[in-house]
């Protein structure tokens, strides 16, 4: 009687584990899940994890190497990473989603247009972008933040071997022809490195003025579009050790990517 009883008990464990196993795999077919294809290092792919992070959106982080060709048989010097092609196209970020059945349902390919689709699947939007004339003058491709940000990040990056994008020598020498046939000197660069920290230093004090409060470039301390579109721009500078960050910025800086679960350089950083 005693052994009947245990092995009804048993029994009816081993069948409600069974039970629940078995709803918790179902529960895993019926959701579609995503995959965000990405570089560590670009500020568009980084946009794009502010945007889905501070969502709480879930996703899956595929990270490339900066010469993988990803099926883009117009690139040269490139390898072919064996990865499933994406969209063809040697460009990141896209953001893939998965169905229920474990097959691709779409790709988007768009930074701005996955951060669009982000917010379309959420009630609430980002604070709109501004436009404040201050801060595109500022972030303007041909500006000094952004002369002196790659003047500082692209030798930097070259060595972070640690990062998907920099593990392979092709994947550096990639990156090397590309600026170089555009005109960019490496060489130059590193040259100029202490007068560029000593002037990145000085616009780092007007980023951080230009904060609409210590935690957004918004009043309300929201974190909105403008930080979406800027605080990728701040992070390429975060490789670069002997910076010196005021602590309002670096703090915003910290703050908001972890409140998206997004790392910055500041703790590998690159003499
Ligand atoms: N318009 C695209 C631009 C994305 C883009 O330029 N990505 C760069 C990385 S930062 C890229 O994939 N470059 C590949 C290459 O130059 O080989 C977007 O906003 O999503």
């Amino acid at each position: 009687m005693t052994i009947d009883l245990r092995s009804l008990l048993f029994s009816l464990l081993t069948l409600s584990i069974s039970n629940v196993a078995s709803a918790m795999t179902m529960q895993q077919q019926s959701q579609s899940s995503l995959r965000l294809h990405v570089y560590d290092h670009c500020p568009f792919c980084i946009r794009v994890e502010l945007a889905l992070g501070l969502k709480q959106s879930p996703y899956e982080r595929i990270v490339y190497g900066y010469g993988d060709k990803l099926g883009d048989e117009s690139k040269q010097g490139c390898y072919d990473g064996g990865n499933p092609i994406l969209t063809g196209k040697k460009e990141l970020p896209v953001l893939e989603k998965i169905g229920p059945d474990g097959n691709r349902e779409w790709l988007k390919a768009e930074s701005l247009d996955i951060i669009e689709w982000a917010q379309t699947e959420q009630s609430d939007r980002f604070p709109a972008k501004s436009g404040r004339e201050d801060l595109t003058a500022f972030f303007a491709t041909d500006g000094r933040f952004k002369v002196l940000q790659r003047i500082l990040s692209r030798p930097r990056n070259l060595k972070m071997t640690q990062l998907k994008d920099w593990a392979r020598e092709e994947d550096r020498a990639y990156a090397k022809n590309k600026y170089e046939k555009g005109g960019w000197d490496y060489a130059a660069a590193e040259a100029c490195d202490g007068e560029s920290q000593v002037e990145m230093n000085k616009l780092l004090e007007d980023a951080s003025t230009l904060l609409g409060s210590d935690t957004s470039f918004y009043e309300d301390g929201a974190l909105g579009f403008d930080d979406l579109l800027y605080l990728p721009e701040l992070r390429a500078v975060t490789v670069a050790k002997g910076v010196k960050w005021p602590d309002r910025l670096r703090n915003y800086v910290v703050s908001a990517h972890s409140k998206a679960n997004v790392g910055t350089y500041f703790d590998q950083q690159v003499e």
